[in-house]
């Protein structure tokens, strides 16, 4: 939400603590993110209808890409539990690698009323062909029942759409839509042998598992990345898909007549899947049309690349609290100062909000450290200065030496042993240490713990009203808890922060992050 309005009138501690910033506790195993897909580069796919669920209890007609038989893979291969069926929103993310020969063979299995279908791959020069297929408006298409193939090299790297190409109005409304993912044929050795191997000594020395598709999302230094999200934006208007569903009926052969204006849509979904949808599992078995969710988690310092998706009729403006999103590359072309290849920067912008545009994609880079917060994000105090060292690089973070075994890599360390100063927002004279509010008027849960600290024991790391620790005898916070910071990360059109106009819903989620020495496990 957007709370600097709401500054003048409370304090920068109760800010803090009732919005930007919540230290969270999942009861649940942590339902993570990561890019999953299906790997090729040949894929058979088909068009077909099925029913998706949304958080208000309706199930909603829709079309969609699904496996018409079973994938040569999956990936990241240490995610388990993985499926495609035979009609998804969205569609199977494709992942291929640059200079393969993609072969993406559609059966078209939509209602005959619904006539024919196709898919369209933006940016790559495609060929088709196909007993059971037509020339369409803009590629060919398959009849209903039958197959259609295309053909195409994935000559550069980067985040893509595909959709249908045929009577995109009411197609790609119905759920025609995903992702295909190009991974660099070569990535830069900065990617493996500057910090961020240091990074992923990090995650090894913490038993963490890597579930990059990449080192880099394009061969480049500047676009290395630790962690690696996916993000669909997409609108449904019900109003179309219960006519379409009606319409399925006829048995006559693409006949259907679904009047695709005014448009009114009332779910705001994010990988097909609405708050709080989004923020449970991959592959979740409740949702055996929609595998994918939104749920990303990092580690101080990491750098996570977004991959972003316009695939819906509106613009949506999605802001990832805690930090601006450096833009690498719009729709797989990396955005440089210079075509001289001696001189290439990076000349994206650094975004508030990541406005999707339908058909669209974004690649950009997120991270955050707590620089700036002005206090110790790791509740270290004057007395326990001595347990835990921070010693700035050049940019004033912790990271030399041996820093990445440290739980608190990466910390600002201008703000090291700083304590939460309780005093009024704009005042600098200072305070005391703060004291955390009352349990009693201020709930702590799910995604409070009662501790502006990282970590599972951030409890037992502050001081509460009764001037001991724990602060508040609060259920949450056990040492097995993930205790990370929770930004919402949302879409800035408030009502599409609702499901059927009811809030909290649509395009929401938590981006959580968590301490070193909490275990971010993407394999479910
Ligand atoms: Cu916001």
């Amino acid at each position: 939400m957007r709370l600097m309005n709401m500054q003048k009138a409370i304090t920068k501690q109760q800010l803090l603590l009732a919005g930007m910033l919540m230290a969270a506790l999942w009861f649940a195993p942590a339902a993570l993110a990561a890019v999953p897909g299906i790997t090729g580069p040949t894929f058979n796919l088909s068009a077909r209808a099925e029913y998706i669920s949304q958080p208000d209890g309706s199930s909603v007609y829709s079309w969609g890409y699904g496996c018409s038989v079973a994938p040569s893979g999956f990936a990241p291969s240490a995610i388990t539990g993985t499926f495609c069926s035979n009609m998804q929103v969205p569609g199977p993310t494709l992942i291929v690698t640059q200079g393969q020969t993609v072969v993406v063979t559609l059966t078209n299995n939509l209602p005959n009323a619904a006539g024919n279908t196709s898919i369209l791959f933006p940016g790559f020069d495609v060929t088709s062909s196909g007993a059971g297929s037509q020339r369409g408006l803009l590629t060919q298409e398959a009849v209903p029942g039958g197959t259609v193939t295309y053909t195409f090299t994935a000559t550069t790297p980067g985040t893509r759409a595909y959709y249908s190409g045929t009577q995109g109005d009411l197609q790609v409304e119905m759920g025609m839509y995903g992702a295909i993912i190009v991974l660099p044929s070569s990535t830069p050795g900065e990617c493996t042998s500057s910090i961020h191997s240091s990074n992923s000594s990090a995650q090894s020395f913490h038993g963490e598992s890597n579930y990059r598709l990449a080192a880099a999302a394009y061969n480049h230094p500047e676009a290395c990345y630790d962690r690696e999200y996916i993000l669909q934006f997409s609108e449904m208007d019900p109003r179309i898909h219960h006519e379409a569903e009606q319409q399925a009926l006829r048995t006559c052969t693409g006949c259907m007549t679904v009047a695709t204006e005014p448009y009114v849509p009332a779910y705001f979904m994010i990988n097909g899947r609405s708050m709080p949808d989004d923020m449970d599992p991959n592959y979740a078995p409740q949702y055996p049309h929609q595998p994918y969710n939104g749920n990303p988690h990092m580690h101080p310092g990491e750098l996570v690349l977004l991959r972003i998706i316009g695939q819906g009729r509106w613009q949506h403006p999605f802001h990832e609290h805690g930090n601006h999103v450096r833009v690498l590359a719009r729709d797989g072309n990396l955005i440089l100062s210079s075509p001289n290849p001696t001189d290439p920067n990076l000349a994206g912008p650094l975004l508030f909000t990541t406005t999707t545009t339908p058909g669209q994609t974004i690649d950009g880079i997120f991270y955050w450290t707590g620089k700036g917060l002005n206090w110790d994000p790791y509740g270290h105090n004057p007395a326990s200065g001595s347990t835990l060292a921070c010693s700035p690089d050049a940019n004033g973070y912790n990271t030399g030496g041996n820093a990445y075994q440290a739980i608190n890599y990466f910390e600002w360390c201008q703000d090291h042993n700083k304590p939460l100063q309780a005093r009024p927002m704009g005042d600098v004279a200072g305070g005391g240490p703060a004291t955390l509010p009352d349990p009693t008027i201020f709930a702590n849960g799910a995604w409070f713990g009662g501790s502006p600290y990282l970590g599972p024991d951030a409890t037992v790391r502050a001081v509460g009203t009764t001037g001991t620790t724990p602060p508040s005898g609060t259920v949450a916070n056990s040492p097995t808890d993930e205790a990370g910071f929770a930004f919402m990360w949302h879409s800035h059109n408030e009502r599409e922060i609702t499901t059927n106009n009811i809030f909290p819903g649509g395009m929401l989620m938590m981006m959580l992050v968590d301490s070193r020495e909490f275990v971010i496990n993407e394999s479910n």
